[in-house]
């Protein structure tokens, strides 16, 4: 039995005194956005004839989301990251900076103040003797293929489990976490091991609901990277290495054609030798593109809460 309540005067009035509407204080844009939440809400449970129990136990599991620290990883898993992307490149679009290498969703694991070096670092702390050793290389360039110097490239990543320092507790500080500085060419490169694909913890509130979805909290093989230069549109991407079987079936949909990279394993790399890594070793090369833009609001990262950033809101 549907019964219908959300036409009548009673609950109209409910959600204006809900939102604030009759009180002078308070901040427009909350009243109205918390509205329009809460009449969604409401809606979905006159629709779906939502029970109280359902409806309790929806409230707590997002308790438990947070006192789990993971609304940050549902909400990839629920494809909110890729939609802002997907808006951000819609409104590039609209302002004439298109272009440039694709941006990618940041994800909830990166932590500011990575060691800083010149052209090249090594982003391992070597206590994985048994991890495939890496050569992440490349060069940044604007859209003429002009090469961008003293670019910062920040890269982070997971190790051979598929866990992030800080997060992993076990991980010296900021391990395969760096920021690199282009030469003079625009060029970088990071001796580092082959990271192993995420995956969303199996006991946690995220996977819980993703399980009720018929889906994997699984992430591919990725390296994450922000690139940012004054007088350039700021660039947060990713690389997924190829061939992992989650490239195309990400539960965080990070995954994007042009970021899709083919290791490539050599018996020896210069870059790599002149640091001191003669052996054999797996290239991964991603050249940047960056849009110029003089819009001094676009050259930096977006606010957020990001671990020991100093302005974390
Ligand atoms: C990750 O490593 C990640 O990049 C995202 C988006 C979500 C969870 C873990
Ligand atoms: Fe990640």
């Amino acid at each position: 039995m549907t019964v219908k309540t959300m036409q009548t005067a009673e609950v109209k009035e409910l959600l204006e005194k809900v939102a604030g509407f009759d009180k002078s204080e308070g901040n427009e844009r909350v009243k109205k956005i918390v509205h329009r939440v809460m009449h969604d809400i409401f809606q979905i449970v006159e629709d779906f004839d939502v029970t109280p129990e359902e409806f309790w136990s929806a409230v707590y599991y997002v308790g438990e989301l947070g006192a789990n620290n993971e609304t940050a990883l549902l909400a990839p898993g629920l494809g909110m990251d890729r939609y802002l992307d997907i808006r951000q490149d819609a409104i590039d679009e609209a302002a004439g900076l298109a272009g440039g290498t694709p941006r990618t969703i940041e994800g909830p694991l990166y932590v500011a103040g990575a060691p800083l070096s010149e052209g090249f670092a090594r982003m391992d702390d070597g206590s994985d003797t048994e991890a495939e050793v890496i050569l992440i290389k490349g060069q940044v360039t604007d859209e003429q293929g002009v090469p961008v110097a003293n670019a910062i490239v920040d890269i982070w990543q997971a190790d051979a489990k598929g866990a992030y320092s800080f997060f992993d507790q076990s991980q010296s500080e900021y391990h395969l976490r760096r920021r690199i500085k282009t030469d003079a060419e625009g060029r970088y490169a990071a001796q580092s091991i082959m990271p192993c694909g995420y995956g969303c913890p199996p006991d946690g509130s995220t996977q819980k609901l993703l399980t009720q979805l018929g889906r994997h909290g699984q992430r591919p093989a990725h390296i994450h990277y922000f690139v940012a230069k004054p007088g350039f549109k700021h660039l947060t991407t990713q690389v997924n290495i190829a061939g992992d079987e989650y490239t195309f079936d990400d539960f965080a949909f990070a995954t994007r054609e042009e970021l899709v990279l083919e290791p490539k394993p050599v018996e020896r790399s210069d870059i790599a030798a002149r640091h001191g890594w003669e052996g054999p070793i797996t290239e991964v090369e991603f050249n940047v593109v960056l849009v110029a833009t003089d819009k001094a609001e676009l050259h930096e990262r977006h606010a957020r809460r990001r671990a020991l950033e100093e302005n974390a809101a």
